[in-house]
């Protein structure tokens, strides 16, 4: 799932390539006809805002899996971002039916978040991240999952496919967190931070210095990979981390940010003897974010408490957006993913 469509919105032309890329997403998720109209929709709809209220900005789909993770099916993601103005008033842009002018024939966020089988999104002074799912059943769960992860994955120089990957799965109370970074970018990066991805869906069960030991032959066949692994056992509260080659982490407890180190080596080519693990309480205010080294190690880890609660796939495209700059653009494909308890999805 690392076929990616990075597409600038700075013209309304773009608003077309928009569209003709979600319905390519649509086809690669197995959505029927009606449901990839409705991508597109949403798709053209967030493309036409970023052009009408922030002065242009920037369309990233791609196929992601459901953010309950053991949840089936796959869902095309959208995911809208903008140095705009911000909405001054997300709440009434919210509404069913809303538009800013009556001459406009957009559909409005309202619409988009009605249609979605998962919308929400994040406005402030440095501009707007909308990120919307769209599988193929449009019902949402009657009850909200406990806990939720999302991510967003994006490409070196708009590239097709990206060399990072992440995937979450449930065994049990175990809920299990991975990201990798194939060696280099590009279709055979992508392979290996593939196959740890594809491994996962194999060991989910096993405890995470365990599920390392057997990526290793699984990605000896590859470039290899660096490879981290966060799982949450949701009954004891615990957070268990190892890593091995470089992946950031973070975890938000308590109100403040600690790093989680990873250990040398490289998954499927030199992996080392032993692999240190980190255990952690799981607190009401936790929130781990997974990154690639795409994303400059200096980045400042979120504070508003407005956009902690959000969807974890919003929180991670807010924090892709804000750490890269035309003045420092990224140097390589970058992947940031979150593991939070469950916020509100969809509708409030
Ligand atoms: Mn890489």
């Amino acid at each position: 799932m690392t076929r990616v469509w990075d597409i600038p919105v700075h013209d309304s032309t773009r608003v077309r390539d928009v569209r003709v890329a979600t319905e390519a997403a649509g086809a690669h998720a197995r959505l029927d006809g009606h449901r990839t109209a409705v991508a597109a929709l949403v798709a053209t709809e967030l493309a036409t805002n970023l052009l009408k209220h922030a002065g242009g900005g920037r369309l990233v789909i791609q196929l992601v899996g459901h953010p309950d993770p053991g949840a089936p099916g796959h869902a095309v993601q959208l995911v809208a971002l903008d140095h705009g103005p911000g909405i001054p008033d997300v709440a009434a842009a919210l509404r069913d039916g809303f538009t800013t002018s009556d001459a406009s024939l957009g559909a409005g966020l309202g619409t988009c978040r009605r249609v979605s089988s998962t919308f929400d999104l994040y406005s402030g002074p440095r501009g707007t991240v909308s990120v919307a799912r769209i599988g193929q059943d449009p019902d949402r769960p009657s009850t909200r999952p406990a806990f939720l992860t999302g991510g967003v994955n994006v490409p070196l120089a708009r590239g097709e496919h990206s060399g990072d990957d992440w995937s979450s799965v449930r065994a049990g109370s175990r809920l299990t967190l991975l990201l990798a970074d194939g060696l280099g970018h590009g279709p055979k990066a992508a392979e290996a931070s593939g196959a740890a991805v594809e491994e996962l869906r194999r060991v989910g069960h096993l405890a995470p210095a365990e599920i390392l030991r057997h990526l290793h032959p699984a990605l000896r066949p590859t470039r290899g990979a660096a490879v981290a692994v966060a799982q949450l056992d949701t009954e004891a509260g615990e957070l268990e981390f190892a890593g091995v080659g470089n992946i950031g982490a973070r975890l938000h407890s308590d109100g403040a940010w600690d790093h989680l180190v990873s250990h040398p080596g490289i998954v499927g080519a030199q992996f080392p003897a032993t692999v240190p693990v980190r255990r952690l309480p799981w607190r009401p205010d936790s929130l781990l974010v997974l990154h690639s080294d795409g994303l400059p190690s200096r980045w400042v880890p979120p504070e508003d408490p407005g956009l902690l609660t959000r969807d974890p796939a919003v929180i991670a495209a807010t924090v892709l957006r804000d750490a890269s700059s035309a003045a420092s653009p990224v140097r390589d494909d970058t992947c940031v993913a979150v593991l939070a308890s469950g916020p509100p999805l969809g509708r409030p």
